[in-house]
């Protein structure tokens, strides 16, 4: 590159300075110039007529020249310096916008903001006319979305990988009648600014076909082309990078075919190869055994791998015993496990590396988190999908097991033998299989006791392959134990999950080697989800602390404890919350023409609709309410806490009960919003689409927010870190991050209710089969779904049954019920606060000042020192 400078500078040896500019006229003149040479805008129009989406692409061009230049500068210093890198594999990455994420982090708001006035638009337009980068489904993409730029921003050497989805999680929208439907995310209609095409960046990924004494030979192939988005940090100039990769056929058209008119033909193995970059599985925490979803896998995974392996041959030839000290896969759930045997492929069979020394390279390069226990999300491919797919990769997973298996006999044996010694033996628990039929059982005993091999019974359990208990003969992989056998490390995501995980999913493991488990409790960016999307608050608490360094370090904020009791402090506070109130009621009409009123309690619940998470039971508690209000006396309305209740979500497409849930709250706000009896009491909004552009006005504008899971089910939850960042108060369960939560900023701060996580299994074995005392307000509230008062009573009929009836299929798997007690005594306590508006504003102060442990800054600093290895590598 130097020489390249050297090259092109003036005659006089000055060197060109290839910075870009940043004051307001320079900046004015790039962004007209990129308007009309790289947008190619007519210059008749520039600047003034041409529509915001063009203007928006214009600014977003000149930005990209400080990106980029900052960018190869770091990309440029990483190569030279040659540090370990961490690569985060992920199927999903939730960006959201870009624009004024970009001009904050690279500290250039002031200029570009003026530049973009005298040029005759403002920036939150320009910001607004972005598409959202939506390649995610909820939590765990947007969690790889928060650490790419925490990342950055710790100037830690690494990129994100992934999947450019052509389309993204579908559009939401909500018909006449309350129902979900799905549209296409034609997210690039509009082109995307931000990242950078490398047509020379290419790998070859292969499918099918057969295996020949360890040799592969695809019978299909596909290109992987790169494209590159750079991560700008914030306070340094290190921009790091998401590496997405384009599915593409290795013959682009067959002309033969076409002049034959054999149309279809022609294109069929482009169609074929773009369909594996096409869509992202719209499925959050469930799991569809699609073999295209394998190949998406398999197809970003290895593209990943030989890129990573392409650059450190390029330095160290040879030396295969280095690359655990130069590179690092941590695998965001089991979606890029099939990586453990992707690098034992490439190391055995590319680069020639014997068995036993590719598994120790292998098994210190790759680290595995865990982001549920939810068992339907847990991916297990039947041995007969895998196997067709990558053959030679079955062959390698198989042999993992045997070996796997091999390493533990002497430990089993000696238990068994133990076992033997002290007590009549007894059976091995039935564990989590579900009921099977007689039939069935009988089969098994039998089979049973033609095996009768102590020591082969008791390894089946740590089995990679396994049968599924209620289907004999399909044999499948557990890719989650995959992972956990070939990584270094493996990892929960909050503090109760990583315990959870222990004692449940991966007890077995976890007993013979404890060594490998962590927790890395999740974190968000501060600069996203609190400086730039609440800029009101973030201009107080840095008046108020005397500097804005809490961006980056957030335990400090920490210091607006002392201002908590501070009344006039309180006023400012709650002005802050004000505007950012009515900010959110401008948005509502604007999208879905409700006139929200200002002045009652704003309570969100935003995340996307699954049983566990529990919008049913807020559902159910607010028809109450409506009950309530519809026959209370003049006098009673008058003491009432008004309230605007908010929901947002995504129901997964194949996921009905997620579906009705939906309907129902549309339903119930319809009926609701409508009656006058009600009146500014209450409101109940469903916004469609949420997405992480709503996010941004609904988390500042918050004043409760729901974190409601049964107890054990939600392994961290990243939302509730982003609402207390803003001062908003939690009702929740002691359930994933809220404990964390209450620890920080004060339980007694926090609307705690709800069952336990130790209590919920003792009830789901025990109590729940004889339990019949409903709150006589939930069945009025069923009563009232039933009765027809929202309509549809047929299509809610079996939701209400899920709740209040016990047989083969409804058994209230969620609690709903015998949590909806205590959870309707933490609502009253809500009301009760909320009427002293001094006390409610002293408690949103401390959640923010509490907040400071839940930067991404933090996750990140840990992941580097605990688990990675990685250290900062920042050029001057
Ligand atoms: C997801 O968003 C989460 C877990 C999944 O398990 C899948 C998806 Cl798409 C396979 C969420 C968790 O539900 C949530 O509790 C957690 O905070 C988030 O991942 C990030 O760890």
């Amino acid at each position: 590159l130097e020489k390249v400078r050297e090259a092109v500078a003036p005659s006089n040896g000055v060197p060109i300075d290839w910075k870009p500019k940043s004051d307001p006229a320079s900046i004015q003149a790039d962004v007209l110039q990129n308007l009309e040479f790289t947008i190619g805008a007519p210059s008749s129009k520039i600047p003034n007529e041409v529509d915001v989406k063009t203007a928006y692409r214009g600014v977003a061009a000149s930005l990209r020249e400080h990106l980029i230049d900052a960018f190869n500068r770091t990309q440029d210093y990483w190569s030279k310096e040659d540090p370990k890198f961490v690569y985060y594999l992920s199927a999903e990455f939730l960006m959201g916008r870009s624009l004024l994420n970009t001009v904050q982090n690279l500290e250039l708001t002031g200029p570009y903001s003026e530049a973009i006035k005298k040029l005759g638009y403002d920036l939150e337009t320009l910001v607004d006319a972005e598409q959202n980068a939506a390649l995610g489904n909820g939590g765990l993409g947007r969690l790889a979305a928060c650490f790419i730029d925490s990342m950055a921003t710790l100037d830690l050497p690494g990129w994100g990988y992934g999947i450019r989805y052509k389309y993204g999680m579908f559009k939401q929208a909500i018909d006449a009648k309350g129902y979900q439907q799905e549209l296409p995310d034609i997210w690039l209609s509009n082109g995307n600014p931000w990242e950078i095409a490398r047509p020379e960046i290419t790998y070859k990924i292969g499918f099918y076909g057969t295996v020949d004494n360890f040799k592969w030979s695809p019978a299909e192939q596909v290109i992987a082309k790169a494209y590159d988005n750079p991560i700008p940090g914030y306070k340094t100039n290190t921009v790091g990078n998401l590496r997405l990769w384009e599915a593409l056929p290795l013959n682009e058209f067959d002309l033969d075919a076409f002049n034959k008119g054999e149309y279809d033909k022609a294109v069929e193995e482009r169609r074929k190869a773009e369909d594996i970059s096409a869509v992202l599985y719209p499925n959050d925490a469930t799991e569809y055994g699609k073999q295209l979803r394998l190949k998406q896998q398999y197809f970003f995974v290895s593209a990943s791998i030989q890129d990573v392996l392409a650059r450190f041959k390029e330095k160290h030839a040879g030396n295969w015993s280095l690359l655990p000290e130069k590179a690092i896969f941590q695998m965001n759930d089991t979606h890029p496990t099939i990586a453990v045997a992707e690098l034992m492929r490439l190391l055995i069979d590319q680069e020639g590396l014997d068995w036993d020394t590719a598994w120790g390279i292998t098994i210190k390069t790759l680290a595995f988190t865990n982001h549920t226990v939810m068992p339907e999300a847990l991916e297990k491919w039947p041995v007969a999908v895998l196997g067709k797919l990558l053959p030679r990769h079955l062959e390698i997973i198989d042999k993992i097991d045997t070996i796997w298996k091999d390493s533990l006999k002497e430990k089993i044996l000696a238990q068994v033998e133990q076992e033997k010694n002290s007590a009549p033996p007894k059976a091995e628990p039935a564990a989590k299989a579900p009921a099977k039929d007689d039939k069935k059982a009988a089969e098994e005993e039998e089979e049973e006791e033609e095996e009768e091999d102590p020591v082969e019974a008791a390894l089946s359990k740590y089995g990679i392959i396994t049968e599924i208990p209620w289907q004999k003969d399909v044999k499948v992989i557990n890719m989650a134990y995959l992972a956990v056998v070939g990584s270094k490390a493996v990892n929960g995501v909050a503090a109760i999950h990583s315990e959870i995980i222990k004692d449940t999913i991966f007890k077995d493991f976890y007993e013979v080697m404890p060594e490998k488990f962590q927790n890395k409790t999740n974190g968000v960016t501060p600069r996203r989800w609190l400086a730039w999307c609440n800029p009101a608050l973030a201009e107080l608490i840095t008046q108020t602390l005397g500097t804005d360094a809490w961006i980056n370090e957030t335990t400090l904020l920490a210091g607006l404890r002392q201002h908590a009791d501070d009344k006039a402090f309180q006023a400012k506070w709650r002005a802050v919350k004000h505007a950012a109130k009515e900010k959110l009621s401008h948005k509502i009409k604007a999208l879905m023409g409700i006139d929200l009123p200002t002045d009652p309690l704003y309570d969100v619940q935003i995340k996307r609709i699954h049983e566990y998470k529990r919008q049913y039971l807020n559902i159910l508690s607010l028809i109450y309410r409506y009950h309530q209000i519809k026959t209370a006396t003049p006098e009673e309305k008058a003491k009432m806490v008004p309230r605007v209740s908010i929901f947002g979500g995504k129901a997964a497409s194949a996921y009905y009960a997620a579906k009705k849930i939906v309907r129902l709250i549309n339903r119930v706000g319809t009926v609701v919003n409508s009656d006058p009896d009600v009146g500014d009491l209450l409101k109940i909004v469903f916004v469609p689409d949420y997405n992480v552009d709503l996010a941004e006005v609904l988390i500042p504008g918050a004043e409760l927010s729901q974190h409601i899971s049964t107890a054990g089910t939600e392994a961290s939850g990243t939302s509730n870190m982003k609402f207390a960042m803003n001062g908003c108060l939690i009702i929740g369960t002691m359930d994933g991050a809220n404990i964390e939560i209450a620890q920080e900023t004060g339980k007694e701060n926090m609307f705690v209710f709800g069952m336990d996580a130790e209590d919920v299994p003792v009830w789901r074995e025990g109590k729940r089969k004889e339990w019949k005392d409903y709150d006589p307000r939930f069945v009025k509230a069923l009563d009232m779904i039933k009765s027809g008062t929202f309509g549809e009573v047929d299509y809610f009929k079996d939701l209400v049954e899920s709740v209040s009836v016990m047989n083969d299929h409804n058994n209230d798997w969620f609690l709903v019920a015998p949590d909806f007690t205590d959870y309707m005594r933490a609502q009253d306590e809500v009301d009760k606060l909320y009427a002293d508006q001094d006390e409610w504003t002293r408690r949103s102060i401390l959640y923010t000042a509490g907040s400071g442990f839940f930067s991404s800054d933090r996750t990140i600093d840990q992941y580097a020192k605990e688990i990675w290895d990685v250290v900062p590598c920042k050029r001057h």
